[in-house]
């Protein structure tokens, strides 16, 4: 089965997918977001996906790929057009190859004419294509600057995009109204640009005089996209908690896994994380028991009470199943602390890997 996501950056309302195959577990990421490694590599763990590739379908000048730092993180190898002339690329690509994740593959497209080195990866049953900002949805990519061509662009996209069957979804590199996919029959007809009777002096008409403002990040994104978004100083980007190994889950939440917490809190540095109980009082001395160590502050009155905790000191949230304490680490974080962590699963999972409790049933 294919596994699809379409992921957003709203700074720079850059679409990022994620594409996978579920009998290998062999997925693929085009257009990364530098900002989003976390978020997308808990996506892959969520989904039990393993990254092969990030590719990206051009050198971006309103964003910095991900491609990176997600190399760092996965092994993933990073893809793009040898047209690019990027450093630090795995594989440049050039129309016509093809892209293997499991038994599903993408084919490379050269659509070149918003920037030299543009691509559309188009999904093996042409059912989908990925066209980055060649083609928007009812717009394109604006063809001054990067060695942009409207001719060009007018070209690629008759000849490679719209000439796709016209029940192929379109996924675009941005849209900056919210829509999220469009069809190769509908821009064939609607696209103001592009699609019905314009030609392409119409087209390059229309283009000259677009008068954008050039995006606001260019001139540290295109030099940073031509290193693969390699950080100049190392150590930017990637997890940050300093204080313990923690994982950040798709919905954003920093957890500790229990075995974690209790080798830190039985170990030399005991007394140095707060456990925070966000239970009700009676929870608290009821059948499940509690972490030997944790202070009672039920979730209730965290906001009020948050004064008691030790702002320098790591916080663990702790709850029955770790939902009530995912909320309190939010709640924590907006208070000012910096270090706070969900206990994953709360209290059933302490239990269940038979670790130390406080009161409680056997
Ligand atoms: N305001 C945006 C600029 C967006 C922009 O210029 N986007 C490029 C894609 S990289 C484009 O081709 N836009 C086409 C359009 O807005 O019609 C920013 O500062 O980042
Ligand atoms: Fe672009």
């Amino acid at each position: 089965m294919l596994i699809f996501r379409q992921l957003f950056d709203p700074t720079s309302s850059t679409y990022t997918y994620l594409l996978g195959d579920s009998a290998s577990g062999e997925a693929v990421i085009i257009d990364p977001v530098f900002e989003h490694e976390r978020r997308d590599v808990a996506l892959l763990r969520e989904l039990g996906l393993r990254l092969v590739a990030t590719l990206d379908t051009h050198v971006h000048a309103d964003h910095v790929t991900g491609a990176w730092l997600l190399k760092q993180r996965c092994g993933s190898q990073i893809l793009l057009s040898e047209a690019a002339a990027a450093e630090n690329a795995d594989r440049l690509l050039t129309h016509g190859d093809h892209v293997k994740f499991g038994t599903r593959h993408l084919e490379v497209r050269a659509t070149p004419g918003h920037t030299s080195g543009c691509l559309t990866y188009v999904l093996d049953d042409q059912r989908m294509a990925f066209t980055g900002d060649s083609l928007l949805i009812r717009g394109c990519g604006r063809t001054d600057f990067q060695q942009g061509s409207p001719g060009r662009l007018y070209h690629s996209v008759h000849e490679q995009i719209l000439s796709l069957p016209a029940a192929c979804l379109l996924y675009p590199g941005h849209d900056y109204r919210g829509l999220t996919v469009t069809s190769v029959a509908e821009e064939r007809r609607f696209n103001p640009r592009l699609g019905g009777d314009v030609d392409e002096v119409d087209f390059t008409g229309y283009m000259n005089h677009l008068g954008l403002p050039h995006p606001k990040l260019m001139d540290i994104a295109v030099p940073a996209n031509l290193r693969c978004g390699r950080p100049e100083a190392e150590g930017q980007g990637g997890d940050s908690a300093d204080w313990a190994a923690l994982t950040c889950t798709f919905s954003g939440i920093w957890e500790i896994q229990p075995t974690v917490l209790a080798e830190r809190i039985a170990g030399a540095g005991a007394g140095e994380i707060q456990v925070v109980d966000v239970r009700e009082p009676q929870e608290f001395t009821d059948v499940l028991g509690h972490i030997p160590q944790a202070r009672l502050l039920p979730l209730s009155e965290l906001a009020a009470r948050v004064g008691e905790l030790d702002a320098q000191r790591p916080v663990v949230a702790v709850c029955r199943s770790g939902a009530r304490s995912a909320q309190a680490t939010v709640l924590l974080q907006k208070s000012g602390l910096k270090r706070v962590a969900n206990l994953a699963g709360g209290m059933l999972r302490w239990r269940a890997e038979a670790l130390p409790v406080e009161g409680g049933a056997e």
